[in-house]
């Protein structure tokens, strides 16, 4: 049993984290690369330590120093939250060769999870649906390839066994193709994860990503906790998450089926604490496993907020031996959670990364509003990290209520010093599809990139000269400019007519 847990995170997952061990009464011990001496994470933890340079490779990545530190500070534990040594198999089994206690799964799931076509191989062979495709767990030449696509069909999909994230995946149209793509999906594998090998999909157009939160005792017991509806998202970086899915909502057979179905994926490889199964469902909700993450989600909030289980405090529990306090059927989900990342970015410039001195900052805060951040006045974003800056969540009685919280939100959040995407979350919650709950993985490509509006901005020279307006505008919104919501005064009209629609 550990009474004191090394953070092996920043920003605001490891100040999650840290939270949930002050509230279960656990000694913390943080660490911290140079640039983030002044972050959040480091004031709330009980001990420090500095592990080098700005650089993840230098700093958050070095399992080495890491692993130093839980040995001078008298750690137990180690928690990797999202990113950096999360998924790493080698890294939770050096935890354990440390004689430490690792807050997630065990390496072999990690593992077999990791490599997407052990892992497809794995739950298929536990009974549940993956995406028609290549079979069996070795890797493929390109003749072997050439020679099952066109049984599976095309389109299709080359994807990378190292990959997730979209990283060396390919869309094939033609057999034709097909050699030139298979190439370049190798490469870039090769390049990115060292690992050039790739299998087939068929390709399923205009699914929503829709995933299970799934918790698991070391005594066998596998619960999930409904589903987080993940389409809004731009290459393959999610925006927003709504927990439940407004495609799901009112189909407690699909919930039923699909939740089954993710707690087979996790006992398939033996899985313990907290996870989840990512799965594309198509328009007559056909529903396929994509891949399981194997650690704590960036949008696990969300579920908690509509399910009340603490899934960090759980994670913890999990670790230190403890069973599972719910049954599947103790589970219900109440009410409706979103949540919009905030990144230091603009959206009015492709995105590009925004970094400088947050001179100050506002929060929102109020009924349903939770804010998981881990920056503050006077922070700088440095270049090194991801621009997630702040997860602004709120919780509605109703999905209407839901979004009219987080409009009044996102209208009370003031940033100042970098640009962020916020405006962006604006536009999308006026948007009636996104209100309609009617959207796909395709939607903000189609509907929000910066080159759908430039595209037809090209005839002409009157369209330039609106051109040079659009930009003045968007100009003006993206520095921040706070815009007060267009339906402000007719929100409650809005609200009462949306909830007559959609019952
Ligand atoms: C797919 C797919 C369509 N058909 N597989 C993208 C990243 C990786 N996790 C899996 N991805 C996809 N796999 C088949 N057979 C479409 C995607 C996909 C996607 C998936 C989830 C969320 C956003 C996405 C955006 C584009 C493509």
């Amino acid at each position: 049993m550990f009474t004191k847990v090394l953070i092996a995170n920043r920003g605001e997952i490891a100040v999650r984290i840290l939270r949930a061990c002050r509230e279960l009464g656990l000694q913390t011990v943080a660490v911290y690369s140079e640039p983030d001496r002044q972050a959040l994470h480091v004031r709330y933890a009980d001990q420090a330590y500095c592990i080098g340079p700005g650089a993840s490779r230098d700093s958050y990545l070095r399992m080495d120093k890491i692993l130093e530190v839980a040995r001078k500070s008298g750690a137990q534990a180690i928690h990797p939250g999202y990113g950096f040594l999360a998924e790493r198999a080698d890294f939770a089994q050096a935890c354990l060769d440390e004689g430490l206690a690792f807050i997630g799964p065990k390496p072999s799931a990690i593992a077999a999870m990791g490599d997407k076509i052990v892992a497809r191989e794995t739950v298929r062979k536990a009974g549940v649906p993956v995406v028609p495709g290549t079979e069996g767990e070795g890797g493929l030449n390109d003749d072997e390839l050439l020679a099952i696509a066109p049984q599976i069909g095309f389109p299709l999909l080359v994807k990378a066994t190292a990959g997730g994230g979209g990283k060396g995946m390919r869309e094939v149209r033609s057999l034709e193709e097909m050699p030139a793509l298979l190439r370049a999906a190798r490469r870039e594998a090769e390049a990115a994860f060292g690992d050039g090998n790739v299998y087939l999909e068929k390709l399923i157009e205009g699914a929503r990503h829709i995933e299970i939160q799934v918790l698991a005792d070391s005594f066998g017991n596998t619960i999930h906790l409904g589903e987080r509806e993940c389409s809004i998202q731009r290459r393959h970086q999610k925006l927003l998450e709504e927990s439940p899915s407004p495609f799901v909502a009112g189909d407690d057979d699909l919930r039923r089926k699909m939740g089954q179905v993710a707690v087979r994926a996790a006992e398939a490889v033996g899985y313990v604490n907290a996870g989840t199964i990512e799965f594309l469902v198509d328009a007559d909700k056909h529903f396929y496993f994509l891949e399981m993450n194997t650690r704590l989600q960036v949008e696990h909030p969300i579920t908690e907020l509509v399910t009340g289980v603490d899934i960090v405090h759980e994670q913890i529990r999990i670790a230190r031996g403890r069973q599972l306090r719910w049954k599947q059927e103790d589970i219900q989900m109440r009410g409706w959670a979103i949540e919009a990342r905030v990144n230091a970015e603009d959206p009015y410039n492709n995105f590009v990364p925004s970094t400088g001195k947050l001179n100050h900052i506002l929060m929102p805060s109020g009924p349903g509003v939770r804010v998981d951040t881990g920056v503050f006045s006077g922070f700088e974003i440095t270049p090194y990290y991801d621009s997630l800056i702040a997860k602004l969540i709120v919780w509605g009685e109703t999905r209407a209520e839901a979004i009219l919280r987080l409009r009044r939100a996102l209208e009370e959040y003031r940033i100042m010093g970098v640009r962020t995407n916020i405006p962006f979350h604006q536009k999308l919650l006026d948007s009636h599809r996104f209100m309609a709950g009617q959207y796909d993985t395709r939607f903000v490509e189609e509907r929000f990139s910066p080159q759908y509006s430039a595209d037809r901005r090209e005839e002409g020279e009157i369209a330039a000269i609106l051109a040079t307006l659009v930009a003045h505008s968007e100009n003006l919104q993206a520095s921040n400019i706070v815009r007060r919501g267009i339906r402000d005064t007719s929100n409650w009209k809005w609200l009462s007519r949306w909830e007559r629609v959609h019952r």
